[in-house]
């Protein structure tokens, strides 16, 4: 029995090495393309995989996406039919991400920006105000926007949650579409952070009805897909001053071409899709669980429906 790690954009010997500490005696652990028996392997972990590779396992029980996200996955048409997907739930990814939701916040309202370009051009003045008022909003409350909403309110700030089910959450004023639109939803906010499953549904949906609806001098924070955002759009609020900056971690195209007028914006702090990489240490114990379950007939843990997207 084995187990294959098809990653190509990600070194996959850490979490080989990881897995070899945790899976039961026995278990092989192949990386792609280097697989001896393709018979052999029950379970696929995968992080933007060659669509159609899979078919070459005839015996899968499982496929793992090695992060949370799993649209790389559903992209593929020839998915392995009637075989259970599973996704990364996991303390540390969580605590990456409520880390750098928390870190754009604070900066956004400390003024971070204007004492950067204040040092650079050696001015000392205070800003007005020396703490800009935030009002965070959390568009998709799975578990990394409810944990990053918890964190955000333990530290005093005013937040908001969106999601298609409304959460109850202390500290956390939570709806859903049954309650307010999304326009209601945002007019209420001036920090908008996303953390969406990129879905039919979700994508484009940070465009600029939605920034309109946000009263002016707001903030983005996209901490989850390039395809959640209109990045035209956003181009136009920020340049037209509707916008007052935006934190990204996430594009369409990545790594982000040279020639992205993104990457000299002054509005802009971006980060290379890094906001939370899944830790190779801690998502092996997952992994080798869920290889564990398979192989004993039970459902994995953090199984995937397919047919919502996430
Ligand atoms: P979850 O599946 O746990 O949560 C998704 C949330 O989005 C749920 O609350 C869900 O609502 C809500 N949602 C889905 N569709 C809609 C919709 N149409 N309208 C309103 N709400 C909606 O995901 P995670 O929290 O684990 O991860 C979120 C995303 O973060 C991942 O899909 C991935 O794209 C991204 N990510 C980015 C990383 C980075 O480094 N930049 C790292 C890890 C993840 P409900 O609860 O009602 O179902
Ligand atoms: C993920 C990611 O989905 O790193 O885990 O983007």
């Amino acid at each position: 029995m084995a187990i294959v790690i098809i990653t190509p954009d990600r070194d996959a010997s850490p979490l080989r090495d990881q897995l070899n500490r945790h899976l039961p005696a026995g278990a092989a652990v192949w990386i792609y393309p280097e697989v001896p028996n393709p018979e052999d392997v029950t379970m696929a972990v995968v992080w933007k995989h060659p669509p159609g590779s899979l078919k070459a396992f005839p015996h899968l029980k499982l496929v793992q996406s090695f992060g949370a996200g799993v649209e790389h996955l559903l992209l593929d048409p020839e998915l392995p039919e009637g075989v259970p997907l599973a996704r990364i739930v996991d303390d540390a990814l969580t605590l990456s991400m409520r880390n750098y939701v928390g870190m754009a916040v604070l900066a956004i309202h400390k003024r971070l920006d204007v004492y950067l370009e204040n040092q650079r051009r050696k001015v000392w003045e205070q800003p007005q105000p020396v703490e800009w008022p935030v009002r965070v909003g959390i568009l998709g409350m799975g578990e990394l926007g409810a944990a990053s909403a918890q964190f955000l309110a333990g530290m005093g700030f005013e937040v908001w949650g969106y999601s298609r089910q409304r959460k109850t959450l202390p500290g956390v004023t939570s709806l859903s579409p049954q309650e307010a639109s999304l326009a209601e939803f945002a007019g209420r906010i001036n920090v908008l952070v996303c953390l969406l499953p990129l879905t039919p549904q979700t994508e484009g949906i940070l465009n600029d009805s939605l920034f309109r609806s946000m009263p002016k001098g707001s903030y983005l924070i996209n901490a989850a897909r390039g395809g959640h955002l209109v990045e035209a759009d956003l181009l136009r609020v920020l340049d037209e001053g509707w916008f007052e900056g935006a934190f990204l971690d996430v594009f369409r195209e990545e790594p982000l071409p040279a020639s992205h007028p993104f990457w000299e914006h002054p509005k802009i702090f971006l980060t290379p899709h890094s906001a939370s990489v899944t830790n190779p240490d801690s998502a092996s114990k997952l992994v080798a669980e869920n290889y564990r379950r398979v192989m004993a007939g039970l459902p994995p843990l953090h199984r995937v429906e397919a047919e919502k997207g996430y």
